[in-house]
């Protein structure tokens, strides 16, 4: 036996595998090497959507259905290893989601977290325990597991963001509850820009004590992000493998700001060539400015603002700016932390 093959079958063995399955039994050493690889091996492959042309599948789905009717109006990023199991990466799921002026995707809470990343629009809302944010290109908006939560657009304009849910986990585990709300809306009990005045500002109430694994901001405007990156840039400390990267914490604990998903958004100066990077958490990327490409695995893949790509896990990864560009990105990085999984190869870097 090794860790990279299996023994050899004889017609002796495949007898006596034969006669063991009927009761539910089965050889390890015959399946060893497939369940513990030596390196990870998925069927997720590197894939890159334009947003353009998803944005024109949207708008036609928006003759098609209400979001009241959908419930959600999403279109599912789908991996092409993996057709059918609406996943964008073996653990996550990404969808593109479009809200119309004057529609309300209905009031629901379900075990699952969820992040937008806003694409497209400006000025439609999310409401979460209450307090509504309204929405502008670039925020990060945390739905925590278990939180009632519906959308709605008072706006002139389609909104269009991208939804990051941890529906693989979370079915992987077997733990999913959901749940409509009685009327299409939450009564809004808080005013906009509560969360964020309470717990953006580096203070938190003298007497806060919640121990949820996850942050209690639940909008983390893009203004603050990229002024945050532009102030930092100017001490020249830019890491080979990611440039600038920052990632959304949770301000009582420093942990990530979700208990499944990390999230990030780093920038790449005009030029800047990245050293190749892997890691084991495979990472969805959406670009807010700049243009250049992405080499994934000897594959290139050119993008633009608003372009959605995907990273497996283990692959190597980098990324060459044309423009100043700013690239925000999520993965299982958190979980995987937590389950001391994971791990990162910076070659040569
Ligand atoms: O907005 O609550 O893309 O429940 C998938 C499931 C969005 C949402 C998705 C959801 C939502």
């Amino acid at each position: 036996m090794s860790m990279e093959r299996p023994p050899a079958e004889t017609p002796e063995r495949q007898a006596y595998y034969k006669k063991i399955g009927e009761k539910n039994l089965t050889p390890l050493w015959a399946v060893m090497s497939s369940i513990i690889t030596p390196e990870p091996k998925s069927a997720c492959r590197p894939h890159l959507w334009r947003f353009a042309e998803a944005k024109a599948f949207m708008l036609e789905a928006g003759g098609l259905i209400t979001a009241k009717e959908a419930e959600r109006r999403v279109l599912i990023l789908e991996n092409p290893g993996m057709p059918g199991d609406s996943k964008i990466t073996t653990s996550l799921y990404a969808g593109l989601q479009l809200v119309l002026p004057g529609e309300v995707a209905p009031a629901h809470r379900h075990s699952q977290s969820a992040l937008r990343f806003v694409m497209d629009g400006s000025g439609a809302h999310t409401a979460v325990d209450g307090e509504r944010t309204l929405m502008e290109v670039g925020d990060f908006v945390i739905t925590p597991p278990g939180a009632w939560h519906d959308h709605g657009n008072m706006s002139d304009e389609p909104m269009i963001w991208l939804d990051g849910l941890d529906i693989p986990v979370v079915s992987f585990f077997d733990a999913s509850f959901a749940e409509s709300y009685p009327e299409d809306e939450q009564p809004v009990t808080r005013k906009v820009g509560d969360s964020l005045a309470r717990y953006g500002a580096n203070m938190l109430p003298v007497d806060y004590a919640d121990s949820r694994p996850v942050s209690p901001i639940f909008n983390y405007p893009y203004a603050r992000t990229r002024e945050a990156l532009e102030q930092m840039r100017k001490q020249d400390e830019w890491d080979p493998c990611h440039g600038l990267k920052l990632r959304y914490v949770d301000p009582k604990s420093g942990d990530f700001a979700m208990p499944t998903i990390a999230s990030f958004m780093q920038l790449l100066p005009k030029g800047f060539a990245t050293s190749a990077f892997r890691s084991t958490d495979a990472t969805v990327f959406t670009v807010v400015e700049g243009s250049g490409r992405t080499i994934i695995d000897g594959t290139v893949f050119e993008w633009g603002p608003k372009d959605i790509f995907v990273a497996p896990s283990w692959k190597w990864t980098s990324h060459e700016a044309d423009e100043d560009a700013v690239i925000f990105s999520y993965s299982d990085r958190v979980a995987q932390k937590k389950l001391g999984l994971w791990r990162e190869d910076r070659g040569n870097a």
